[in-house]
């Protein structure tokens, strides 16, 4: 028996395919097309089992969709940015960029060894200067309409490496490379509006429904976090007047029917009115606020609560109650007014500070369950508001704060305008210019890009562009005067908000142009985004805006980037997620190794569907081998020919009709696992299916049957496990052909029925009926078929169901 070579036959394909060029999208094309999109990995050296994950699932959709006569656009580039390559500068004193392209080359031999179908062409690494140059122009044309500014902003900053650093280099507050203590230190930034866009992009969310998951949607929606409520302002006492010099504090509240039942006020660390009372307070309070100032509103969120008591009062707009004004951590500055009615009998962060501090609780509202309780509920008071709830009462009460001009109904969102303003060396530079007598003046079109200089020593201390003189020096695109360049660098996210557009964009045109109009047109939107949850917020909701944007910018004319979403679920080993931390990784190289591609292929996609979480099994390993190296060794049942061989479905015995209807029966399978969209394409299924075709066809020996076996089997299982389908189809049929096959539903329309032989209910064999068969016959040929596992065994009883199942109790 001829033996399976997974190394010999892969290697074949994977050359052949590179020769011809076999996954170049055809430009300027009329036929129908499919993008689908794989989200591009960060170049770290090696790819891990999510990533074999995830691209096996698009490999799977663009090859179908190829076989079946689309133009498919299946790119994958670099999101080649960020902080890792400076971390592998630091650490093992490697350049970032020999660091990050030696990686991006080793990665694409791994893609090209696991057989993925990708386009070489469009392959791109946001690196690239050219990649920099389209995205220095977007940047310059967004100041100039005006949306890019430029804000003061806290930093983590350490002041020993006089650094910015990144969350992710803040460990308990303090610095990753040092261990000195983090301080926050207000500096300027760069910020996108995206906020201007935040109505369209929760709008458009129901533009996605029922073709992204609800849970990333609902992800999204919150994101952006829209809320009704009521902004106002609380007046105060004349002697915190005359101390602080502040005649009044702005809240917002969306719950402005719990009014009555506020008994104090709580503002940032950062308000304007903490500032006028600092120099009032003990040595001791001033030092608790500067603490909490010293910690990120990320750290402050997980943080236990804090206050401080200013000793001032505010004034009840309502009730003209003295209520007292605390300092808390928990309060930000950047969202609503920076200050807060605190409601502790209706809100649980209001009642955990008020019973911390001993600050009084008044219920306002008729609840069901204890306090505190945030449910609806009746107003309590004795005003006009008495017996009101839900939305009614709140309508009730901003419509008196409006009447008597003390505030008013207004909309707010929880997103915040998007910081892109990076103090890093591996970053697109942002290509403004400081001039003493013009300001930030943007980069004149004809000196773009403005590249990275190659010479930089990078240590972890300050930004290494900063101190770069030649790279500084710049002149004042407006007065031509003598002036500094910014050594600020974007944020990757930015790199990553437009990669699937320029991917649409053919290669000869990217000198000339970020994105051609047409070609993109044709192409966009990506007919299926697959790629991480993790995802689910960021990169999704910047793309989106981006490519919103880009719209307004005339570069497009669409709203949407991705029609479809696929959020692929974890890998995980030993009920834990794979994770080097977690000791428990299996190396895709190994597998690679061990097995060859198609075998980790067909695992990957047979142990779970796309969606669910994936348990990594080494026994399932096994068993995709085993079925390939079957279908490799038994292809000589079949014989060479060049169409499927026609056959008289009359003269076929039970066998051979069970075979040939399992094979159809994976073919429709197919058809519907790759085309129904809304079932996730659960492709375990499809390969169970083509697992039960192989086993009947195993079962029968008609040599014709054997072929229409192949032929379509080969057909199905190629967007799966494309080589071994490549290197039969050559051997029977002369060429890769996997196109279109037609359903022969003659063979479902028998006059037999089909069995399950169980044995203590666990299936061992299927067998095919002719109808005239009466119960006894058919229990005869169920004992046949299973006659291996009866030897030993008595039969207490045997079941037996019209045209469904014999089952033998055994013992
Ligand atoms: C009184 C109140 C009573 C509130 C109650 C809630 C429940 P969303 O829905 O997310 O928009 N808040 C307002 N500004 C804040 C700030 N800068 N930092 C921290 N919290 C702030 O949240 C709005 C609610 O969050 C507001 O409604 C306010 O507390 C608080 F039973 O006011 B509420
Ligand atoms: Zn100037």
């Amino acid at each position: 028996m001829r033996s399976y070579n997974p190394r010999v036959i892969e290697k074949k394909w994977q050359e052949h395919w590179k020769q011809v060029g076999a996954f170049e999208p055809e430009w300027e094309s009329t036929k129908p097309k499919k993008y689908i999109l794989s989200m591009f990995p960060y170049p770290s050296g090696a790819i891990h089992m999510g990533h074999v994950r995830n691209y096996c699932i698009g490999d799977a959709l663009a090859r179908y969709y190829r076989n079946r006569g689309f133009n498919v656009l299946h790119p994958i580039g670099f999101d080649a940015f960020g902080m890792p390559a400076e971390n592998a500068a630091i650490k093992h004193k490697l350049h970032p960029k020999s660091w990050t392209y030696d990686n991006m080359d080793a990665m694409r031999a791994e893609f090209a060894a696991l057989g993925l179908s990708f386009s070489a062409q469009q392959d791109l690494a946001t690196c690239d200067p050219i990649y920099t140059k389209w995205e220095q122009e977007f940047f310059i044309q967004m100041w100039e309409r005006g949306l890019i500014y430029r804000k003061k902003a806290l930093l983590n900053w350490c002041p020993n490496d006089l650094t910015v650093l990144a969350n992710e280099q803040v460990i308990d507050g303090k610095c990753w490379r040092c261990d000195t203590q983090v301080v926050q230190k207000e500096m300027e930034q760069y910020y996108i509006k995206i906020t201007d866009y935040a109505e369209e992009l929760l709008e458009d969310l129901q533009t996605l429904e029922g073709k992204w998951s609800p849970q990333v949607l609902l992800m999204q929606k919150n994101w952006i976090g829209k809320s009704y409520g009521l902004q106002c302002r609380f007046s105060l006492e004349s002697s915190a007047k005359e101390r602080s010099g502040i005649e009044s504090l702005e809240i917002f509240t969306t719950r402005p029917d719990t009014i009555f039942g506020v008994t104090y006020c709580a503002i940032a660390p950062e308000h304007p009115l903490a500032k006028a009372m600092f120099d009032h307070l003990s040595a001791q309070q001033q030092e608790q606020i500067i603490a909490m100032q010293n910690t990120s509103a990320r750290d402050r969120a997980s943080a236990q609560k804090q206050g401080v008591d200013l000793g001032i009062k505010a004034i009840h707009p309502i009730t003209g109650e003295l209520l007292p004004i605390w300092v808390a951590n928990f309060v930000l500055m950047d969202y609503g007014s920076g200050a807060v009615m605190s409601v502790p009998a209706h809100d649980e962060r209001d009642f955990a500070f008020a019973t911390m501090y001993g600050l009084p609780i008044k219920q306002a509202l008729q609840t069901q369950n204890p306090l505190p309780c945030g449910d609806d509920g009746a107003m309590l008071d004795s005003s006009a508001f008495k017996g009101l709830s839900g939305d009614e009462a709140r309508q009730a009460v901003i419509k008196h704060f409006e009447e008597n001009a003390l505030g008013s109904g207004v909309v707010n969102y929880r997103l915040r305008d998007w910081g892109v303003s990076r103090q890093r060396y591996w970053g697109a530079p942002i290509p403004i210019v400081h001039c003493e007598s013009c300001g930030a003046v943007p980069e004149k079109r004809e000196n773009l890009p403005i590249t990275l200089p190659d010479d930089v020593l990078i240590t972890g201390e300050g930004n290494p562009l900063a101190s770069h003189a030649g790279f500084m020096q710049a002149i004042c695109p407006k007065c031509g005067k003598r002036a500094r360049r910014e050594s600020d660098t974007m944020d990757t996210f930015v790199e990553s908000s437009w990669y699937f557009l320029r991917y649409a964009t053919q290669r000869s045109k990217w000198e000339q142009c970020a994105i051609d109009k047409a070609s993109v047109s044709y192409w966009l939107e990506v007919d299926e985004y697959i790629g991480g949850i993790e995802h689910a917020i960021l990169h999704l909701l910047y793309a989106r805006f981006f490519t919103k944007v880009l719209r307004d910018l005339g570069y497009h004319c669409f709203n949407e980037p991705f029609a479809h979403l696929l959020t692929q679920g974890m890998v995980l080993k030993d009920g834990a997620k794979m994770a080097k931390s977690k000791g428990n990784v299996v190396n895709p190289k190994d597998i690679l190794h061990a097995y060859g591609a198609d075998t980790a292929r067909l695992f990957i996609l047979f142990a779970a569907p796309p969606i669910k979480e994936l348990e990594w099994n080494d026994n399932g390993v096994e068993g995709a081998n085993r079925f390939i190296r079957r279908l490799y060794e038994r292809a000589q049942n079949a014989y060479p020919t060049k169409a499927l061989p026609r056959i008289d479905g009359s003269k076929l015995d039970s066998g051979q009709k069970l075979a040939r209807k399992k094979i159809y029966e994976a073919l429709q399978k197919s058809q519907e696992v790759f085309t129904k969209r809304q079932n996730n394409y659960n492709f375990n299924t499809l390969i169970a299916a083509c697992m039960e075709a192989f086993n009947a066809l195993s079962a029968q020996d008609s040599p014709d049957v054997w072929t229409e076996g192949y032929f379509i089997l080969l057909s199905i299982l190629e967007p799966i496990i494309p080589h071994i389908c490549w290197e039969l189809s050559e051997e029977l049929f002369g060429l890769a052909n996997f196109g279109e096959i037609e359903v022969d539903s003659s063979v479902f329309a028998s006059d037999e029925s089909v069995y399950a032989v169980t044995i203590n209910g666990k299936k061992r064999a299927e067998i095919s009926v002719q109808a005239s068969q009466d119960k006894q016959q058919v229990i005869n040929q169920a004992k046949q078929a299973v006659e291996k596992w009866l030897l030993d065994a008595t039969i207490t009883k045997e079941v037996f169901v019209p045209n469904k199942l014999v089952n033998f109790v055994v013992v």
